[in-house]
């Protein structure tokens, strides 16, 4: 079994009301009422690889078989009767589910972590701020049932805070848009309203942007290793490498998240939607149905940018991550052929995709 680092999370089973600070609330307890688990015992996987799962639960801190249908965040029931065999305990049915496209070449989809009530999407005020990647993060936390909130950190090592604010509000209208220094305890009260008690709040972005940072910052220790990024260029060394569910003071969860180098969308239709809401209801108004929005007559969109209300360059954006969504979510469909054209295709968007 691969090595699971017990200590990384907090000492938490020593908590007194450890399901509740977990997430355990009536969505899930409303599974068990309804099946005939008599005597299972509800755990939440704080770590997972996949050759084991980190589960903490009233009493229970183990180590237990992997699955490939389980990530970070979910639920379980152990069955006692099956106690030497907890690889075929109960998977709850999920709340929420972040998933993308895998890195690298291999034509999957990869669940990141389950069971997130907010993303916190963070960039920092410097060279990492990309509203693409921001776009892409909130299209993302939609598509899982997430709600999102764009953090930007770094607040005091620059001279214009107010400008990525700004920038950031522009796109991202439907989350809330906050500027802070990630190393200070104010960082607490800021972000107070989404980890409340019961919660499970997770940090997502690139690396190097503080997401470390900011959970030592709410537990008020520095339990978790963070390291200075480069100085040329403002990149994060990928500091953090596994996903885990760490359990501050205060009775919420909190996942750290190793900083992503390529977030490609799938299966992100309605998330995108939602994130270019106009554009969408637009295009419904285009005299042609699979209308490409480039040179087809009687087309809204179009129509939008040529009366200047539409900026071109959000178009293009929009067009693009509607474009690797619908390519993704077509080739990572078990089955499909592993053919050149879809090979090129590929490697097109994942260039594309790399901000
Ligand atoms: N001055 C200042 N430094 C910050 C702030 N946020 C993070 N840092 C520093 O930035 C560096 C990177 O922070 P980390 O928390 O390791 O970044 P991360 O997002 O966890 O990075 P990965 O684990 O690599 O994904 C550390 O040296 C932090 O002290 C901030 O708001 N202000
Ligand atoms: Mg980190
Ligand atoms: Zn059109």
């Amino acid at each position: 079994m691969p090595s699971i680092d017990r200590q990384a999370p907090p000492p938490a089973a020593s908590q007194p009301d450890i399901l509740a600070a977990l997430g355990w609330r009536p969505f899930f307890a409303d599974q068990v009422e309804a099946g005939s688990n008599d005597g299972a015992q509800p755990v939440r996987v704080v770590e997972a690889h996949r050759g084991a799962l980190h589960v903490l639960g009233e009493g229970v801190d183990r180590i237990i078989p992997g699955r490939a249908d389980v990530v970070v965040g979910d639920w379980l029931l152990l069955d006692p009767v099956e106690a030497a065999e907890p690889a075929t305990s109960r998977l709850l049915e999920r709340k929420s589910l972040i998933k993308r496209r895998a890195p690298g070449l291999e034509r999957q989809v990869q669940m990141i972590a389950a069971n997130i009530d907010t993303a916190f999407i963070v960039s920092s005020c410097n060279q990492d701020f990309n509203v693409a990647r921001l776009e892409r993060y909130i299209a993302l936390a939609f598509e899982a049932g997430v709600t999102p909130v764009v953090l930007l950190t770094k607040a005091d090592l620059c001279d214009d805070p107010a400008a990525y604010v700004e920038a950031a509000q522009a796109i991202a209208h439907l989350a809330p848009v906050l500027v802070l220094n990630a190393r200070l305890a104010d960082a607490q009260s800021t972000l107070a309203t989404w980890c409340a008690p019961g919660q499970t709040v997770a940090f997502l972005g690139s690396s190097g942007v503080g997401k470390s940072t900011l959970a030592n910052t709410l537990a008020g220790n520095e339990a978790i290793e963070t390291q200075a990024i480069r100085e040329g260029d403002a990149k994060g060394r990928h500091t953090t490498t596994r996903r885990q569910l760490h359990l501050p003071a205060g009775g919420y969860a909190i996942l750290d998240t190793p900083g992503m180098r390529e977030l490609q969308l799938t299966g992100a239709e309605a998330g995108v939607a939602e994130v270019f809401a106009d554009l969408h209801a637009l295009a419904g108004q285009c005299r042609f149905n699979d209308c490409q929005h480039r040179t087809e007559p009687g087309c809204a969109v179009r129509a939008g940018v040529g009366h200047g209300s539409i900026e071109n360059a959000r178009l293009e954006r929009w067009m693009k991550l509607v474009a690797e969504d619908k390519h993704n979510t077509a080739n990572l469909t078990p089955g499909k052929a592993n053919t050149a054209a879809t090979r090129k295709a590929d490697r097109r968007m994942r260039k594309k995709s790399r901000s």
